[in-house]
C-alpha cells in the first residue's frame, strides 16, 4: 500500500513513520511537509535512508502542489497529522491556523475525492471537546460528548473534523477521525510543556507554570498513538471517530515535579506564571471504544515513558540543541520574558 502522511516532519507524524517502516516494511511511505518552524528534516534522517520512503515539501493547502503529488504517488491512504498544534501559538496568531487546520484538510480531502482513495484518516484532538471540571473525576470525554471549543487552535481542529464528517456523508469520503489526548516522548518541539520543562532543567532555566499549575492533562506515550492510527487506518470502520488515551490523567504541576525528580534537581526552579487566556482545566478520555472494537491498548505507563523521554532528550543534544539555538530563541523571549 501507498501510504501518505502529511507532517512527517514533526513530532507524531515522524513517530508514525518509523512505527510503519518498522511494522510494515512492505508498505511505501510518502511523507508531505511544509516544514515549518515545528518540521525538521533531522527528524527523518533514518527513513531517508530506507527505499520504501520518500519526502514531498508541500503545504497542505497548496492545492496544485497537492493534487501533483497524489497523481505522482498514487496514495492508497492519505493520514493527516499536519498541522499548526500549539495553542499558545493560536492565541497570537489564529489565522494561520484556519489555512493549515482548516483549508489545508479540505484540500487534502478533495484530493482524495479527485484520485479516489481507500481511507483518509484525520488526526485530531482531545482538545475538540473542550474541558472537563476537576472535581468531576468521574467525567470523560466520550465519542458523543459535544465539541466545544475554547482556542483558536482547538476551534481550527473540530472546525477539520466536521468537514471530514461532511465530507464523508456527501461525497461517501471513506474517513475515520482519531482524537488522542497530551502525547510525549522523542522528537518533541520543545515550545510544548514536557520537553520544554526537559531542557529549562537541564539548563537551570526556570519553569514556567501556568496559572496554579492544578490544569489536568491525559497523558499518553507517543508510540501508542502512533499503534492506535495504525490499527484504525487498516481496520476501522469508515465515518468513525475513534477517542485514544490511556486514562494517564497528571497536574501539570505533578508532571513538573516528576521531571524535575527523575534529573535530580530541586524544585526552586519552578515559577508561577501568568495563565494561558481560555486555559483548559482538565481534558480525560474514554478509549473504551477503540479497545472494545479494535483491540487496541496502551502499553507505556507515564512513569516509565517519561523516563525514556527524559533519557531520549540527554542522548539527543544534536537534535534540540540546533532549534534552541534559532528562531525558538525569539519565541521564548517574546512569550515568557514578561510573564
Ligand atoms: P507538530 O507541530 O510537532 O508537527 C506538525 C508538522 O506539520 C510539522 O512537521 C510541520 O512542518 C507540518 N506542517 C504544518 N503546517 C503544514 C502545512 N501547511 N503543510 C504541510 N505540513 C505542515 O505537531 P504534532 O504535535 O506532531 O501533532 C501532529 C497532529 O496531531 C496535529 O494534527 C495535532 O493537532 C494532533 N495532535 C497532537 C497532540 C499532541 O499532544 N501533540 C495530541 C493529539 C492530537
Ligand atoms: O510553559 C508552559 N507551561 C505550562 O504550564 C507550557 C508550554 C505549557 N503549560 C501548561 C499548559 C497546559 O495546561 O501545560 C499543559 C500542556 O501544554 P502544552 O504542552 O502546550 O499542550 P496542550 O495545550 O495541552 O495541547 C497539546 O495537547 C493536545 C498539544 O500541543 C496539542 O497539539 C494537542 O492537540
Amino acid at each position: 500500500m501507498n501510504i501518505i502522511v502529511t507532517g512527517g516532519a514533526g513530532f507524531i507524524g515522524a513517530n508514525f513513520v518509523y512505527y510503519e517502516l518498522e511494522k510494515h516494511p512492505e508498505d511505501k511511505i510518502i511523507c508531505i511537509d511544509k516544514l515549518t518552524y515545528a518540521g525538521n528534516m533531522a527528524t527523518l534522517d533514518e527513513a531517508m535512508k530506507q527505499e520504501s520512503f520518500s519526502f514531498h515539501r508541500v503545504d497542505i493547502a497548496d492545492r496544485a502542489a497537492v493534487y501533483q503529488v497524489f497523481e505522482q504517488e498514487k496514495p492508497n491512504i492519505v493520514v493527516n497529522f499536519a498541522a499548526e498544534s500549539h495553542v499558545d501559538r493560536s492565541i497570537e496568531h489564529p489565522e494561520i491556523f484556519l489555512q493549515t487546520n482548516v483549508i489545508g484538510t479540505s484540500v487534502l480531502m478533495d484530493a482524495c475525492r479527485k484520485y479516489g482513495i481507500r481511507r483518509y484518516h484525520q488526526v485530531s484532538t482531545d482538545e475538540v471537546y473542550g474541558d472537563l471540571p476537576l472535581d468531576r473525576p468521574d467525567l470523560l470525554f466520550t465519542e458523543e460528548t459535544p465539541l466545544h471549543t475554547s482556542s483558536p487552535y482547538s476551534a481550527s481542529k473540530a472546525s477539520a473534523d466536521l468537514l471530514v464528517m461532511a465530507y464523508h456523508r456527501t461525497y461517501g469520503l471513506n474517513t475515520t477521525i482519531s482524537r488522542c489526548s497530551n502525547n510525549y516522548g522523542p522528537f518533541h518541539f520543545p515550545e510544548k510543556l514536557i520537553p520544554l520543562m526537559i531542557l529549562n532543567a537541564l539548563h537551570d532555566k526556570k519553569l514556567p507554570v501556568y496559572g496554579d499549575g492544578k490544569n489536568v492533562r491525559d497523558w499518553l506515550y507517543v508510540g501508542d498513538h502512533a499503534a492506535a492510527i495504525d490499527l484504525i487506518i487498516r481496520k476501522g470502520a469508515s465515518g468513525e471517530v475513534y477517542n485514544v488515551g490511556g486514562h494517564n490523567e497528571r497536574s501539570n504541576l505533578t508532571v513538573v515535579k516528576s521531571v524535575l525528580a527523575a534529573l535530580g534537581k530541586d524544585e526552586s526552579s519552578i515559577e508561577y506564571v501568568t495563565d494561558r487566556k481560555g486555559h483548559d482545566r482538565r481534558y480525560a478520555i474514554d478509549p473504551t471504544k477503540i479497545q472494545r472494537e479494535l483491540g487496541w491498548n496502551p502499553t507505556v505507563k507515564f512513569e516509565e515513558g517519561l523516563e525514556k523521554t527524559i533519557k531520549w532528550y540527554l542522548s539527543h543534544q544534536a537534535w534540540w540543541a540546533p532549534i534552541l539555538k534559532g528562531a525558538y530563541q525569539n519565541y521564548y523571549e517574546k512569550m515568557y520574558a514578561n510573564r
